[in-house]
């Protein structure tokens, strides 16, 4: 079938959509202990079909090895979703295994944050002779925001929906973030849209009805939850959801919890519009508030956040939240080339404050990656032309190191003072929520060239290794930072996923 102008890059006729495995349970399959139902695959599949380019089928290696089938030369198209850069290391592992299958390169698209940001040029030499498929070629389509993923979930097994909905799942809510934070590899500096929500909850809902499952929990997609209430006129779009999701829980009988991430200036707009309370009424039990930069102006300058007074406001939305019994996450990227030795010291400290004045705050910290496609500081022609960005192509499964989650490195870091002053900063501060028991991101270890001797000092890894005991307490004495990488994948696959 000849390409239609508009639909290039897309899959066609009858096609596998693979969910690739979680980037540390490549190589010997790992049945994954919290798969998610994965939502953007499943909307690319609905809007393929309702296109009339495509028959979809799922391959979702959360839960299946992609060994167990044989049946690859029958497809016309393979897509692979990838959700963040690390996930690229997770799509070419995937990748090679399907070429080694058989299967011809021409017939793989990859779609999915992770990838949509990647030059042309870039994304050819990752994934030679492939498809780099775009979301404007599926969001150019008629009905894209209307889009409801019911006919998709027809495709899995009962047994394999009853795993995914007994653990969270996205609530497809809105898209977009009109501000444009440098390191921010979302959807930025676009104003934002709704998605089908109701459709969409409807579709769980009654799933979960049929099955049994009377309670679910939702991860909502918007990038900044009550963005809405910043504008001169609320839309009214964010109030008419609320009111939805809580008639759609309360009509058929299922308790719905839901969580979503919010800019610390929005939540104090949405508290005077009454919106925050709404949604404490629809089911919300936590908001992530983004704290990046917040310990220190200069930060905040530097990554273009667009606030500068971010300290006082988490501290005011931290205790409106907790007094009225909502959970407050502090969501907080720390370690950009700007930091030094105070200003990381007062990222600790700002932390730790607000975990400690918090009783029911949960910590989630991530060791800057400065760089990712489909960022602003991607496009910086001083790292297009530097040696992180050079060997990221040419040896794809670095993109490991960009988890968020993973320790600073030296591709995400090259400058090894900072890297360690980076880590050493984020071992102080994930130690301190273990201790407390709130903690909701988890550092993992990434490839290292020589040894950990390049991620952290002794004393570090002195803590680090009290945090690893908690998920390997059978091997984490034997842990040195000279043998950290015969160690780094065993570790890592015991490591929880970030939630
Ligand atoms: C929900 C979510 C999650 C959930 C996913 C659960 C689930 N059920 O899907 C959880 C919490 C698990 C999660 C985890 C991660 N996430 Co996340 N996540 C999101 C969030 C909030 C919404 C994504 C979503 O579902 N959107 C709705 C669907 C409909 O859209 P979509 O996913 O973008 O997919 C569309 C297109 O990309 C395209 N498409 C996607 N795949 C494919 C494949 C093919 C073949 C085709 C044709 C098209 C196609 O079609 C879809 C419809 O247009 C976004 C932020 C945002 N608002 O975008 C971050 C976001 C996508 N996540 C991000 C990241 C990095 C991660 C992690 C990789 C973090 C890490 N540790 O490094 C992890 C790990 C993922 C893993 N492997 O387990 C980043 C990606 C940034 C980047 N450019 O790299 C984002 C943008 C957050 C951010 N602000 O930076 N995430
Ligand atoms: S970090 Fe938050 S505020 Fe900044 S651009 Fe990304 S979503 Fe928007």
């Amino acid at each position: 079938m000849e390409l239609v102008v508009g639909q290039e890059g897309l899959p066609k006729g009858d096609t596998l959509m693979v969910h690739p495995p979680y980037v540390h349970y490549t190589g010997k399959f790992v049945k994954d202990g919290n798969p998610y139902l994965p939502v953007g695959l499943l909307y690319a599949g609905q809007q393929l079909e309702s296109s009339g380019l495509a028959n979809v089928q799922y391959h979702d290696v959360q839960l299946h090895d992609l060994r167990e089938r044989e049946d690859y030369a029958n497809f016309d198209s393979v897509g692979i979703n990838v959700m963040g850069a690390q996930n690229i290391a997770s799509a070419h592992w995937t990748y090679d295994f399907l070429l080694d299958r058989g299967v011809d390169p021409s017939r793989i698209y990859l779609g999915g944050q992770g990838v949509e940001g990647l030059f042309p040029e870039e994304f050819a030499k990752i994934f030679p002779n492939t498809h780099q498929s775009l979301r404007t070629s599926l969001s150019a389509k008629n009905g894209y925001w209307d889009t409801i993923i019911d006919r998709q979930m027809d495709k899995f097994s009962e047994k394999d929906l009853r795993t995914y909905l007994g653990n969270e799942s996205t609530l497809v809510f809105s898209q977009g973030c009109m501000f444009g934070c440098d390191f921010c590899g979302a959807q930025v500096k676009q104003s934002e849209r709704f998605y089908n929500t109701e459709g969409n909850l409807r579709a769980v809902v009654d799933r979960a009805k049929g099955l049994g499952i009377n309670n679910l929990s939702f991860y909502c997609t918007s990038l900044d939850f009550f963005q809405d209430a910043l504008g001169r006129d609320a839309s009214g779009k964010l109030e008419e959801r609320l009111e939805t999701i809580e008639r759609v829980g309360s009509e058929n009988g299922i308790k719905l919890r839901l969580r979503a991430l919010t800019r610390a200036d929005s939540y104090l707009k949405a508290i005077d519009l009454g919106l925050v309370n709404m949604s404490k009424d629809a089911g919300f039990y936590q908001f992530g508030f983004g704290a990046d930069g917040a310990a220190d102006v200069r930060l905040l300058k530097a990554i273009h956040k667009g606030d500068t007074r971010l300290e006082t406001k988490l501290f005011r939305g931290f205790q409106h939240a907790e007094d009225n019994g909502i959970s407050p996450e502090i969501l907080y990227v720390f370690g950009i080339p700007e930091d030094t030795d105070e200003t990381l010291a007062k990222t600790r400290d700002l932390c730790i404050e607000m975990l400690e004045q918090f009783g029911t705050s949960v910590y989630r910290g991530f060791p800057a990656k400065n760089e990712i496609p489909g960022n602003a500081n991607w496009l910086n022609h001083n790292f297009r032309g530097s040696n992180s960005h050079m060997r990221l192509i040419e040896e794809p499964r670095l993109f490991l190191n960009l988890g968020f989650e993973t320790l600073a490195n030296s591709v995400s870091h090259p400058d090894e003072k900072l890297r360690k002053k980076v880590n050493k900063c984020a071992v102080e501060m994930s130690h301190k929520a273990h201790e407390l028991g709130r903690v909701q991101s988890f550092l993992t270890v990434p490839l290292m060239d020589t040894d950990g001797h390049e991620l952290m000092d002794e004393a570090s890894f002195d803590l680090f290794r009290e945090i690893a005991r908690k998920y390997a307490p059978d091997f984490v004495d034997d842990l040195t930072l000279e043998n950290l990488p015969d160690y780094r994948a065993k570790l890592n696959r015991r490591i929880p996923k970030d939630k």
